[in-house]
């Protein structure tokens, strides 16, 4: 058992920015992730006409090999699109597998993007005031749907993990895209088997 002692952050309710100044938030760029988009000739022109910031996430001091711990923090995906592509997290597995996550939204719209290692997919829509459920086993990547920037609150078990390599060398298998205005979740044509 860690030796965490109480304490108390604050996290703005509309821009989920953590305003006790020694938490840093994690930054990922369009560079970050150029591969992981279908038009990656677009992403690339993106980096290059100034790499926006995709999203930008607080992960806490808090030690990462103790099962007794939660994580928690806030997510700030912006609106945006590369290509037809709306802006989205890396995504990942947990490294313990079967520990789950909860989102709840704050302020914003987007979607959940989820899969499991045997193929199964599934998306929900995330908006202000609901509370998301991933269970264990599920890949999750948030994504912006909308023209404010997508604000959520997160917690899972301290010692999950991160596995982002499956999702780097295989992508997801569905993709959410606009089309006709409105967000339309396809197949990846990148996905590999
Ligand atoms: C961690 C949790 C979130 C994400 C964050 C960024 O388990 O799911 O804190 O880390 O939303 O996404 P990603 O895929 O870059 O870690
Ligand atoms: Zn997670």
């Amino acid at each position: 058992m860690s030796d965490v002692k109480p304490f108390v952050l604050d996290f703005d309710l509309v821009s989920g920015f953590c305003t006790s100044g020694k938490v840093k938030p994690t930054q990922r760029r369009v560079s970050d992730m150029v591969a992981q988009f279908a038009n990656e000739t677009a992403a690339r022109a993106m980096v290059e006409g100034g790499d926006p910031l995709l999203y930008e996430f607080y992960g806490l001091d808090l030690p990462e090999d103790d099962s007794g711990v939660l994580q928690f923090g806030t997510t700030i995906l912006y609106p945006g699109k590369v290509g037809e592509e709306y802006f989205m997290t890396k995504g990942h597995f947990h490294t313990i597998l079967d520990t789950s996550e909860i989102y709840y939204g704050l302020s914003g719209h987007g979607m959940m993007l989820m899969e499991t290692p045997e193929g199964q997919v599934d998306w929900k829509e995330i908006g202000p005031g609901e509370a998301l459920y991933v269970p264990g086993r599920w890949a999750h990547r948030s994504i912006n749907t909308g023209t404010e920037p997508l604000v959520m609150f997160f917690v899972y078990r301290g010692d999950a993990g991160h596995d982002y390599g499956t999702i780097e060398e295989k992508g997801y298998r569905k993709l959410v895209v606009e089309r006709d205005g409105k967000p339309a979740v396809i197949d990846n044509p990148k996905w590999k088997v």
